[in-house]
């Protein structure tokens, strides 16, 4: 009889408060895997250690638990917690390795409720949530959706400027030897598109993040698939294409593109998410310099777009919206000394208000806040020249401890010039040993989730 009763109430408060799904995501190396990591760690450690002071739930003793569950979507690859864990609990510790493709995790918290309702049913509520990590580089494909294959053409060779003119030389001899009008020879295509891609990885590597295709540079599970398979052209003077001709094929394989795979992301993942973290690695373009600072910026533009969809046609007819929440997140705040995390935060808000504001979002709150999801570094002040001054600790990748000032972070935008005279240079850490019974330690992962979840567990 008791478990009967039991099992009715988690029923009726599962009912209530159903699941959130909370999407993470960035550019590639923005810190997405360890903020996952950490922040399932974190939930699964509250109910036995203080670890989570800003995370109200847990500060007042409501959050009496988590547990992780199987996921219910089973179409998405599971997100390697464990896998993370086993990294970073390795001998020495190592990070995570990088992710190539959208991959989720379910957790389940059980908490008391604070609202009335919710207590006249039962003590304590079930609320799942699903935390999806899917590479930042997908949701820059949305303009494409809005432009014609000579469109898109068009815009790409418009941006082959500065660095990416430089690197993208391979790719434009190649296209010399292909006639667009001449009869499909798809190894040409294939070989031709390859260089394309090196282009964009390239690109990448060079710190420039605003590359088009997203899936071109992370394919996931489309790597080599024709889909894939495709480049800008400069189409014939007379704007006539050929059937069965190359520049037909690569136009059908743009619009293949637009349909399987840019509208598919969005109807089938974007539209289910409930909540939104944009994670930012401001410190890898301030040490890369102006172009890719810039690059950066452009793209987070981008990447706002797609929280647009009250406004933008292609999105609202492909969805109705429920992302009600953004938050972005500058990532690896232990890289720099705890006074310069205003910094970096005012830093972010200049890369994300002016986009912000211009549009109106709909009901879509934002904020902005600076986090490291797994300290690598700890903190405190050292003498020079008879003067404390803080610095940071840690060991750097190569396996030496090292003690330093990393820097100042500049509080708005620097100007070339600023590149020119000194520079950045933030260097990377290891993360810490940690002991395996306990939260790994971070900053301001729970200040991330009251925000993301703290109103869905009153
Ligand atoms: N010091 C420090 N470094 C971090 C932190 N988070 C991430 N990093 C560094 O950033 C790198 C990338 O982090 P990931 O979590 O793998 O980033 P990602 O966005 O998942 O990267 P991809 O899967 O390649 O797209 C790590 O290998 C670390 O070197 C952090 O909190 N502190
Ligand atoms: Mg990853």
């Amino acid at each position: 009889m008791r478990k009967i009763k039991q099992e009715l109430n988690d029923f009726i408060s599962r009912g209530l408060d159903s699941n959130v799904r909370i999407a993470v995501t960035g550019l590639s190396r923005a810190g997405k895997t360890a903020f996952i990591t950490s922040l399932v760690n974190q939930l699964l450690h509250a109910s036995t250690h203080d670890n989570l002071p800003l995370f109200l739930a847990s500060r007042d003793g409501r959050l009496i638990g988590a547990k992780r569950v199987p996921q219910t979507n089973m179409l998405v690859p599971r997100f390697g917690y464990d896998e993370a864990m086993e990294s970073l609990n390795s001998e020495p510790p190592q990070w995570p390795e990088p992710t190539r493709d959208v991959s989720e995790v379910r957790l389940s918290l059980k908490y008391k409720p604070t609202k009335r309702y919710k207590k006249l049913i039962s003590h304590s509520s079930v609320m799942d949530i699903d935390i999806i990590d899917y590479p930042g580089e997908w949701l820059l494909d949305l303009p494409m959706l809005n432009m014609s294959f000579k469109e898109w053409s068009q815009e790409q060779y418009k941006s082959l400027k500065g660095k990416r003119l430089e690197l993208a030389q391979d790719w434009l001899k190649s296209l010399e030897s292909l006639d667009l009008t001449a009869e499909l020879n798809e190894n040409h295509l294939k070989n031709v598109s390859a260089l394309y891609t090196t282009y964009l990885h390239q690109c990448k590597e060079a710190g420039l993040h605003y590359v088009q295709p997203g899936r071109f540079v992370l394919p996931g599970e489309l790597e080599g698939a024709p889909v894939l398979q495709f480049f800008p052209c400069e189409f014939p003077a007379d704007g006539k294409v050929q059937s069965n001709s190359n520049l037909a094929m690569l136009a059908k394989r743009y619009e293949e593109y637009q349909q399987k795979v840019v509208k598919v992301f969005y109807k089938h993942h974007f539209a289910t998410f409930d909540r939104q973290i944009v994670l930012v690695d401001c410190l890898q373009p301030l040490n890369a310099g102006y172009e890719a600072f810039h690059d950066m910026r452009s793209a987070l533009e981008q990447v706002m777009k797609s929280f647009k969809y009250g406004h933008s046609n292609v999105l609202k007819r492909l969805f109705s919206p429920k992302i009600d929440k953004v938050l972005f997140a500058v990532t690896k705040a232990d890289h720099v000394t705890p006074e310069q995390h205003n910094n970096l935060v005012s830093l972010l808000r200049q890369l994300v208000h002016p986009a912000w504001q211009t549009t109106s979002y709909d009901n879509i709150d934002m904020s902005c806040i600076s986090l490291a999801s797994i300290k690598a570094t700890q903190s405190g002040f050292i003498e020079a020249n008879g003067e404390a001054c803080p610095a940071i600790q840690g060991i750097n990748i190569e396996g030496s401890p090292l003690t330093v000032f990393p820097g100042e972070v500049p509080q708005k935008l620097p100007n070339e010039s600023y590149w020119k005279q000194q520079g950045f240079e933030f260097t990377s850490f290891r993360p810490a040993a940690h002991d395996p019974d306990s939260p790994v330690e971070h900053i301001r992962i729970d200040k991330a989730l009251e925000y993301l979840i703290g109103d869905k567990l009153k």
